[in-house]
């Protein structure tokens, strides 16, 4: 970007997505049109206007692709195909139409650290030592003086995230293969040149086909530092952490600039490319997101989402908000001038944010609206995952037989087997797992929510009577009519887009604060993040209380805290704004 650009240029000359708001479907738990009990790609279709009246600018497909459906899909055996539970081609031809005559835009899930091992490359691959595709996933013999396919034989002692070793012995070919995940999806060897321009092939296909760009599944991952070598083993623990081994290794930047040069560059279509990046630093964002480099547009960030763990996933601690606001606003500080945030409270990997950061009982709607409102006005492009906008909620499960997620049932019998107790095992599933956030959409209060007029893969959350599209969508109070008004502030304010980010009061527990500013306009945005009244000491709050009120959370009729200052209701949150 030229020095002497002033900001209005500045805007004209920035990207289209930094306006943006991306909305995420999980197919499998959005819309049934055959009633097999399944989401499919017809019943997306049916519910684009649903979506176009959100105000929503972008889809994005977790993935429709051929698959065992080991991991949901994550798990690819046919790249260039529509898996048949999902549809046909020709049904995804036809809803990539009903978007774009929308004027939105849709986004594929690009897996390609991994293929499933039903994909037949893999099946090629494992055929025989001296196939020419072996060397197109990662093979290596039993370690020296073990009983191969014995625990403590494998290559290297990772361990998975699925639980278990990284590594699967093939007793045809009497050698293993590296999977970082489950055993049914094989790592992609990225340092073999064909492999590379075998995905970049099938990622043009798409984006001939007429795609607006890609979500790319733990992209950080497919540069391994060389050679592979043992992880740190943790006390009580079997096998070692091989994390800072297999994630952000040393050819990543090549290989993402090699990908942008090969797909995407010379392109005209305004696409959109975000890469998920477990581990991710703020300096590695930098370099992954300046224009500059011409790699990915934005990354998906983990900081935020694990600071009510402590050892691990499943050692549910509660949130300090004082650790939020340090993460969050270093990642805006830090990007401030190069690259771009994502902003997500939620995906199909994360519990529901209104039961994990906010009040899912007498204060659902208001927490709701006041988490949507502070990650909104953030600076970054906001992701919605189905079901935020109307403030779904955690599932009540009751026993590991309600749980479908491999990576939560793999933990239950991996941690009872280990000997913790099964009911403390359970209480972390029922606030971690990822289940929380695959319970059917909920459209209305009919039998299965108007998901299905079948059975529901996963049981519909039974709160769906009175937590539903249908309700929301006619109630002006509702979590979804604060959404639509989130949504509109970054299209129709630019100060919401383009401002910077000053954080404030980043030492107070209760309350999140921060000041937006873009040319002559400025944003006082405050949130209290608990069930009391509380005080947001913030630098001239008598005048801001003052000033115009953009944006607030609270009921119709609910009254408002005086000051002086500023007071805040339990759980609310507003927006002021004045001209500078
Ligand atoms: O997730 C990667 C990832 O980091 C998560 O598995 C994460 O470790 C875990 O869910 C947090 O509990 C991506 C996809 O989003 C996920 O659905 C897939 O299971 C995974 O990759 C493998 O493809």
């Amino acid at each position: 970007m030229p020095e002497n650009t002033n900001s209005t240029e500045r805007v004209a000359l920035t990207p289209w997505w930094r306006t943006a708001v991306v909305y995420q479907v999980y197919p499998r738990s959005f819309a049934d049109a055959d009633g097999d009990g399944i989401g499919d790609l017809r019943g997306i279709a049916s519910r684009l206007d649903y979506l176009q009246d959100l105000g929503v600018d972008v889809l994005w497909l977790s993935p429709v692709y051929p698959s065992p459906q080991d991991d949901n899909g994550y798990d690819i055996s046919d790249y260039q195909d529509i898996d048949p539970t999902f549809g046909t081609l020709a049904e995804f031809d036809a809803l990539l139409e009903g978007v774009h005559e929308r004027g939105m835009k849709l986004v594929m899930d690009l897996v390609v650290n991994h293929t499933s091992d039903e994909h037949a490359w893999f099946a090629e691959s494992r055929s025989s030592k001296d196939s020419p595709k072996r060397d197109w996933y990662w093979w290596r013999p039993p370690r020296e003086g073990r009983t191969p396919g014995e625990p403590g034989a494998e290559p290297t002692n990772w361990k998975s995230f699925f639980s278990g070793p990284t590594w699967e012995y093939d007793e045809e070919t009497e050698e293993y293969y590296l999977h970082l995940f489950s055993r049914k999806q094989p790592d992609l060897n990225w340092e073999n040149p064909e492999v590379r321009h075998a995905v970049y092939a099938m990622m043009r296909w798409w984006l001939d086909r007429g795609v607006d760009g890609f979500r790319m599944d733990v992209i950080n991952m497919i540069s391994k530092t060389l050679p592979l070598t043992d992880g740190t083993v943790q006390d009580g623990e079997r096998y070692g952490e091989g994390f800072n081994l297999f994630a952000g290794g040393p050819r990543i930047h090549e290989f993402l600039a090699e990908m942008h040069a090969e797909v995407f560059a010379g392109r005209s279509a305004e696409l959109l490319t975000v890469g998920e990046m477990p581990g991710v630093t703020v300096e590695e964002a930098r370099l992954f997101t300046d224009p500059e480099r011409a790699e990915v547009d934005m990354v998906f960030q983990f900081e935020h989402v694990a600071l009510d763990q402590g050892a691990g996933k499943w050692d549910v601690r509660g949130l300090d908000l004082r650790d939020l606001k340090a993460s969050l606003g270093r990642w805006q500080e830090g990007l401030a001038e190069i690259g771009w945030n994502s902003l997500y409270w939620n995906n199909h990997d994360q519990p529901r944010i209104v039961s994990r950061f906010g009040d899912d009982g007498e204060h659902r709607v208001r927490s709701a609206k006041m988490l949507g409102t502070v990650l909104h006005m953030h600076r970054g492009t906001p992701y919605v995952y189905q079901g935020e906008e109307i403030g779904m909620t955690n599932a009540p499960f009751a026993g590991i037989e309600d749980f479908e997620d491999l990576e939560s049932v793999n933990h239950y019998h991996h941690a009872v087997d280990a000997g913790e107790d099964p009911g403390s095992v359970l209480a972390a599933l029922r606030t971690m797992s990822r289940d929380n956030a695959r319970t059917p959409m909920q459209w209305d209060d009919s039998a299965h929510a108007g998901f299905t007029a079948g059975t529901p893969w996963l049981a519909v959350n039974p709160n769906h009577r009175e937590i539903n599209a249908a309700r929301a969508v006619a109630d002006p109070d509702s979590v979804h009519a604060h959404y639509r008004r989130l949504i509109d502030l970054r299209h129709t304010v630019p100060v919401v887009a383009h401002g910077d980010f000053e954080m404030l009061l980043p030492d107070d527990p209760h309350v999140y604060a921060f000041l937006r500013r873009h040319e002559s306009e400025e944003l006082l945005v405050v949130a209290n993040f608990t069930g009391d009244e509380v005080g947001a000491e913030v630098k001239d709050a008598d005048q801001w209380s003052g000033e115009e009120l953009l944006l607030g959370n609270l009921e119709q009729g609910a009254r408002r805290p005086d000051g002086p200052g500023i007071v805040l209701a339990p759980w609310e949150a507003r927006v002021y704004r004045r001209v500078v």
